[in-house]
């Protein structure tokens, strides 16, 4: 996993290809540093290797976990893993956390927290990259994504912390979203978010063992309340509301189970292609955008204009519209802007 040794030794194209096609951890690993890396040459070969895994991928089920900091995302991918494991699937457990500088490393650099993930040979827990906005964190996601496919992953679970706009990144690369919810019920409904419940395709109440197990309950009948209200994302699909202990591995099966048939579902009907389709579509504009933005904000004579033009703008010396287009020339996106209008 050195990203020094990686940088003494470069692989070539062909070896990385090989390696992560082969199911090779240690190559994998290298792999997925030479994608997080911001290096130019890095980079190239990066989209290189991509392209040429790219029919390789697509077998897995992808499975995003949110919910609020303590709900018990790591235990339960810990627990659900480990089941997964041992009945004879390869999982790969990966995080989007663009806030990952508040723990010094990231939501899964404390493997302690995933202690039989963690030896498991069948289980491959990358860390989320320790810096980056959240669309570079988030590009680098679906990029390991694909890797882990390529090596014979059938299984990811991205973990995200439900906070900020990682939850909405998260939904948009997999193919179900499990929000989790903590047992309790009244102010906690109302303290979350409406916009997670609304792209959840599961809620499972976590930590529904001893005195917590009528507080899951009453939690997982407010929720279905809740959900009652809402129209499903899907015809073919009410989100279920369920509740689990990962401390007693109760439910887990069950909640496995129910991703399990929603996936096929989705299989049978046309919408797990399509939502896919869609979802590379989407990417593909995003990581457009970003790299728009980030030419805007790297380029020296841009932000001096801009800076000016604000000013001029701010005063009433300049109309918005008239700022765009100066700053849409410089950067030379002029003609095709003026064409169109
Ligand atoms: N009783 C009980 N406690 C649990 C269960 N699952 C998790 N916990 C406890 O809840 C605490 C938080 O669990 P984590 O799995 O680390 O929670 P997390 O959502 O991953 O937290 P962050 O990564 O910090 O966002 C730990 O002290 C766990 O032991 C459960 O099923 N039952
Ligand atoms: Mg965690």
């Amino acid at each position: 996993m050195s990203s020094k040794k990686g940088q003494r030794n470069n692989l070539s194209l062909e070896q990385y290809a090989e390696g992560v096609a082969e199911g090779d951890r240690a190559t994998l690993a290298r792999a997925i540093t030479l994608i997080e890396s911001t290096k130019p040459e890095h980079q190239a070969l990066a989209q290189e290797l991509l392209q040429l895994l790219l029919a390789s991928t697509g077998n897995a089920i992808r499975v995003g976990i949110t919910g609020v900091p303590g709900v018990g995302k790591s235990t339960l991918i810990d627990q659900l893993g480990t089941n997964l494991t041992a009945a004879g699937h390869k999982v790969a457990v990966l995080a989007v956390d663009p806030t990952s500088e508040r723990s010094g490393g990231s939501i899964l650099g404390d493997k302690t927290r995933m202690p039989r993930l963690a030896v498991d040979d069948n289980a491959f827990i990358r860390p989320s990259p320790t810096s980056g906005t959240l669309g570079g964190v988030t590009k680098t996601t679906r990029e390991t994504m694909a890797l882990c496919e390529a090596a014979g992953f059938d299984v990811l679970l991205i973990e995200t912390v439900g906070v900020g706009q990682s939850e909405t990144a998260v939904a948009g690369m997999v193919d179900f979203f499990l929000v989790l919810m903590l047992p309790g019920a009244g102010d906690e409904l109302q303290g979350i978010k409406k916009g997670v419940i609304e792209i959840a395709d599961m809620i499972a109440v976590t930590k529904s063992d001893g005195d917590n197990v009528q507080r899951a309950q009453l939690a997982a009948s407010e929720y279905r309340a809740a959900l009652q209200i809402l129209t499903p994302i899907s015809p073919n699909w009410s989100p279920p509301v369920i509740t689990v202990s990962a401390k007693e591995n109760s439910s887990i099966g069950e909640l496995w189970d129910l991703i399990e048939q929603h996936q096929s579902k989705f299989a049978e009907t046309g919408e797990l292609e399509a939502k896919r389709q869609e979802q590379a579509v989407r990417w593909m504009h995003d990581m457009l955008e970003e790299r728009l933005r980030a030419r805007l904000r790297g380029d020296k004579a841009v932000s001096r204009r801009l800076s000016e033009l604000e000013k001029q703008v701010r005063l009433g010396q300049a109309a918005p519209s008239l700022a765009v287009e100066e700053i849409v020339e410089l950067v030379g996106l002029g003609p095709a802007a003026k064409k169109s209008g």
